[in-house]
């Protein structure tokens, strides 16, 4: 049970508490982690993210890796596996290569507004909070994952602020999303591999929603594959495999997500993650409630993928 020096695994952190804890990590290690305030959400939350690295992560001589999670709202399985990441790169360091050969931006949450509303008022709230888009805001909210600048509104989304995928007023409208746009204006060219942890499904998707494949979707499903199969070697017994797959081809056509738009600026390796449905004992998919017993597990098993992929990704 990993709780020395970090946060435990048997709970999903709130925001207040996740967002001290990246100030007390870059605090106690100042060498290795700095905490950088990317900007506010909607409502005016602190949206930061953690740079991580062996030497001074503005000699810009390594290749990073970027990974986010809580883009959407509900996910909450989600916030472990990058808070397991962090875990491994900073406290209990078994992969020295990794904090070696690679500088590290990771932001545990992408949508804090969404997040909270989710605990505070409506759990399977998935959307940012942004009002503005109706008169009386009688529905409100931006689907994230709708907003980014690749085929905005083109395919699976919404026009209507009622809608779970609504895509907003434009691409990049909404603080959220801009602030992750501004994060790889700043350092996507040292971007390598970005992973964008999402639930549920079990699935390693690669782009492009509109079924069109990047120049190199042979080499995104090869590394797919290979991180599928470092998570089903370890994963709980009863859950299924991963599967790994274009998002169109796999999934559903859908356009303006947040991989597909990182995977069009040059990043050479983008995925979205979708972690597990949670299933309960007597077997029923829980989707996106969390068992206690796979909030540690979740991170475990996500940090497989996330060495070879980072390891694959920095080499090539
Ligand atoms: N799934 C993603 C969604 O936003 C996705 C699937 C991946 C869409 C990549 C676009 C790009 O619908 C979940 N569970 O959120
Ligand atoms: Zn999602």
């Amino acid at each position: 049970n990993v709780t020395r020096d970090g946060l435990s695994f048997d709970v999903i952190h709130r925001y207040a508490v996740v967002d001290q804890y990246l100030v007390n990590l870059a605090n106690r290690y100042p060498q290795t982690v700095s905490v950088v305030s990317a900007g506010r959400s909607f409502e005016g939350r602190d949206i930061k993210y953690l740079r991580i690295s062996s030497t001074n992560f503005q000699n810009r001589n390594k290749p990073i890796v970027m990974i986010q999670s809580l883009l959407h709202a509900r996910e909450w399985v989600t916030l472990p596996a990058t808070l397991y990441a962090i875990h491994k790169l900073v406290i209990d360091i078994t992969d020295q290569d990794l904090v070696r050969d690679i500088d590290w931006i990771i932001l545990p949450i992408a949508n804090p507004d969404g997040y909270e509303h989710s605990h505070t008022s409506s759990r399977y709230w998935r959307k940012n909070r942004a009002t503005g888009y109706m008169i009386g805001n009688l529905c409100m909210g931006v689907d994230l994952n709708r907003n980014f600048d690749f085929m905005w509104s083109v395919m699976g989304s919404s026009n209507s602020p009622c809608m779970d995928d609504f895509h907003g007023r434009g691409p990049f409208s909404e603080p959220e999303t801009a602030i992750i746009r501004d994060i790889l204006r700043e350092h996507g060219n040292r971007v390598e591999l970005y992973l964008d942890i999402h639930s549920f499904g079990s699935m390693i998707l690669y782009g492009f929603g509109n079924a069109q494949l990047p120049a190199n979707a042979l080499m995104l499903n090869w590394l797919g594959v290979n991180m599928a199969q470092a998570i089903d070697a370890v994963k709980w017994p009863s859950n299924r495999n991963y599967i790994v797959g274009n998002i169109a081809l796999i999934l559903y056509r859908v356009t303006g997500g947040a991989s597909d738009y990182v995977q069009n600026i040059g990043i050479p390796f983008s995925y979205t993650f979708e972690l597990p449905a949670y299933r309960n004992l007597q077997g029923s998919l829980q989707g996106f409630l969390v068992d206690p017993n796979f909030i540690e597990q979740a991170g475990f098993e996500t940090w497989e993928a996330i060495k070879i992929g980072a390891r694959f990704a920095a080499q090539n």
